[in-house]
């Protein structure tokens, strides 16, 4: 049941009564009576918190100045970003460039982010992109999760995988910036990715989907037989490959217990096929587990096969001691472990119905004393296109249903006790999101402190629900309110290309930093450069020419509101300059930025950060440089000149 049949009033009704209203009322935000509809039309007038109240809910609305109570990280799909939201206003509070080419801070452009947009790469990449300036400039990122420690966020790091290059990276939550990226090799894109809850991240699981030949140099082409995917196991503290294994099929979504002992893969594809037709031949596919001991042991004892850096172990086929395969029906999408430690949903995506395994069971299944579908506790039939699921903390699932456009509220007790033969129906609520449903997240919901306050539905298509911008349209992604009996729809809005997956962590968990510490990893190489020419990057603002070198040029530069430390600069034509630009200001965001004209250069430079950029002056003349942050009021006048003396003929 909808909000709209609930009230009997569509959206747009609604929100026109509520106009007139809030207008005589004087103080009542109109969105707040939009979310109350059910006070609204029971009571009249009403203030927001009186009006939730008697509609069972939970105050939503963030006034200026106020805070949020949690940070949303979301995916920017095939944008490479990450992008940070405050819940419940879903205000939109800053984006960390990842995979991406970002204008405004430089990502993909100073010295600092190239190296960890470079650093990770393969060899192979390497050679790719040396004439395509040496960074990818896109990125598919999926699944955006958080560092845990003892089943909770330890606010430390957030991972992320690239689909499209097969990327992980690693933002740190500190000061909000990605500090590693690694391509993974032998693997071919990667999907899901799931960090280990206990006792700590410790490993980042990455999914690699789609299959290819373990030395994919051309030596092999059109023989499928010889096409394997990969499941990798990285090391989220040296963000280094861990370990790889061999699967059958193409692994999807994966996620890990409370325990420390297992990971585990929807597989979709276990006909091996390269075809849509090959691909659903079967009528089922796998939950794919993965024994983290017996794979270290392996590790250990050198078993498998070294490839291109990494131990590689094969974890195909029936009782091999690595892996299970646990039959369920064609085609599994979300994996996702419920609070409780105990419970594992396998969403059907082409089945209507989900698949509830007991992580209390893998022991045994390991050791052969039961078989694989003896670890399924349930199997309710939610509607279609089960893609989804989040937990609220009180025993209540919440499964997206993609054709069917709803979310399914369901009870996982209730459904273990129709499973056993009892006459009873799990299913709490459907309801109507706009428009198919992808990934929803709830409030802590993948931590052992799932809190049961907020559900985020993503949203793929958002049709009519906004003005229309086109034949493109944004994704909608919609906050709900499941702290009550019943999920009630309190907010959409619009989101860009495309956030396929979010994490809700409490605010209390992430403690960012105000201003950079001068001490930062992040600068440490532009620090060492200029003790070895002699400067005090606080200090110092001069032009050094290279002793070995005379056609590299370093030209230092303090930055400090509302001057640069050089007024000018002189460099001459074909000498490759690197500017360092150190902002000495010390107050919370008064940042800086550095543009030279027509040479395509700008970066940010956060208080007591430094940030640099190398390039060519290969353009003679006068290129005025310029800070882009409105810093301060003469901020307009905060520019200098690089003049290009031309090469002599
Ligand atoms: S996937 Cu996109 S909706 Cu990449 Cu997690 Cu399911
Ligand atoms: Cu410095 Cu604007």
């Amino acid at each position: 049941m909808t909000e709209e049949t609930r009230t009997g009033l569509n959206r747009r009704q609604l929100l026109g009564s509520t106009m007139a209203l809030a207008a005589g009322a004087g103080t009542v935000a109109p969105r707040a009576l939009l979310g109350a509809g059910a006070g609204l039309v029971a009571g009249g007038i009403a203030t927001q918190a009186a009006a939730q109240g008697e509609a069972g809910g939970q105050p939503y609305h963030v006034g200026p100045g106020e805070l949020d109570e949690y940070y949303v990280f979301l995916s920017g799909g095939h944008s490479g970003e990450v992008r940070v939201v405050g819940a419940p206003s879903m205000r939109e509070l800053i984006r960390i460039p990842v995979f991406n080419r970002e204008s405004a801070t430089g990502w993909g452009q100073t010295n600092e982010s190239r190296k960890i947009l470079t650093d990770g790469l393969t060899p192979e990449t390497r050679a790719y992109l040396e004439d395509k300036g040496g960074i990818y400039l896109n990125g598919d990122a999926h699944h955006p999760h958080p560092s845990f420690t003892d089943g909770t966020y330890d606010g430390r790091y957030l991972f992320i995988n690239d689909k499209a290059n097969t990327r992980v990276a690693r933002i740190r939550l500190d000061v909000m910036k990605t500090d590693k990226i690694i391509q993974l090799p032998n693997q071919h894109t990667v999907h899901g990715l799931r960090v280990q809850k206990y006792p700590r991240t410790g490993y980042v699981f990455a999914n690699g989907e789609d299959g290819v030949p373990l030395q994919n140099d051309g030596s092999v082409l059109d023989d499928p037989s010889q096409y394997y995917s990969i499941f990798s196991a990285i090391d989220g503290d040296t963000m280094e490959v861990a370990w790889q294994i061999i699967v059958d099929g193409n692994l999807d979504n994966v996620d890990a217990d409370y325990q420390g002992k297992y990971a585990f893969a929807t597989c979709y594809n276990s006909e091996k096929g390269v075809t849509l037709p090959e691909m659903m031949e079967k009528e089922q596919d796998w939950l794919t587990i993965f024994n983290l001991k017996a794979i270290e042991d392996a590790v250990a004892a050198g078993e498998g096969q070294m490839l291109n850096g990494v131990r590689v172990l094969d974890g195909r086929g029936e009782n091999n001691k690595l892996t299970r395969y646990i039959p369920v029906s064609n085609g599994p999408h979300g994996i996702n472990t419920a609070p409780d430690g105990i419970h594992i949903v396998a969403n059907g995506k082409l089945a209507p119905t989900v698949t509830v395994f007991d992580v209390r069971r893998f022991d045994d299944l390991f050791a052969g004393k039961i078989s694989g579908r003896d670890c399924v506790v349930a199997e309710p039939e939610l509607g279609l296109g089960p893609l989804h699921t989040a937990y609220d903390g009180r025993g209540n699932a919440y499964t997206t249903l993609f054709i069917d456009s709803q979310v399914c509220k369901w009870n996982i007790e209730d459904a273990i006790r129709a499973y056993n033969g009892e006459q009873v129906d799990p299913i709490r609520q459907k309801l109507d999101v706009h428009y198919q449903p992808g990934h929803n997240h709830t409030s802590m919901g993948q931590t052992k402190e799932a809190d049961g306050k907020w559900l985020i539905s993503l949203n793929k298509f958002s049709k009519d629900r906004f003005l229309n911008v086109g034949p493109l349209k944004p994704e909608c992604d919609q906050l709900i309110d499941i702290s009550g009996d019943e999920m009630r729809i309190v907010h959409d809005n619009p989101t860009f290309a495309e956030p396929h997956d979010a994490t809700i962590v409490h605010a209390s968990k992430i403690n960012p930093v105000h201003v950079w510490d001068r001490n930062d990893p992040f600068f440490a190489d532009a620090v060492k450069q200029a003790e070895a020419d002699g400067i005090d990057l606080t200090m110092d603002s001069e032009v050094i020419r290279d002793a070995a070198d005379p056609s590299k040029v370093r030209v230092y530069m303090t930055s400090s509101a509302p001057a640069f430390g050089l007024d000018s600069f002189n460099v001459r034509q074909g000498d490759e300059v690197t500017v360092y630009i150190t902002n000495i200001d010390e107050i919370e965001d008064l940042t800086h930025g550095f543009s030279i004209v027509n040479y395509g250069i700008n970066f940010e430079v956060a208080p007591q950060a430094t940030a640099s950029v190398t390039f060519k002056a290969d353009r003679p003349g006068v290129y005025w440089y310029y800070c882009s942050w409105f810093c301060h009021a003469m901020h307009m006048e905060m520019k200098g000149r690089m003049l290009v003396e031309p090469a002599s003929a």
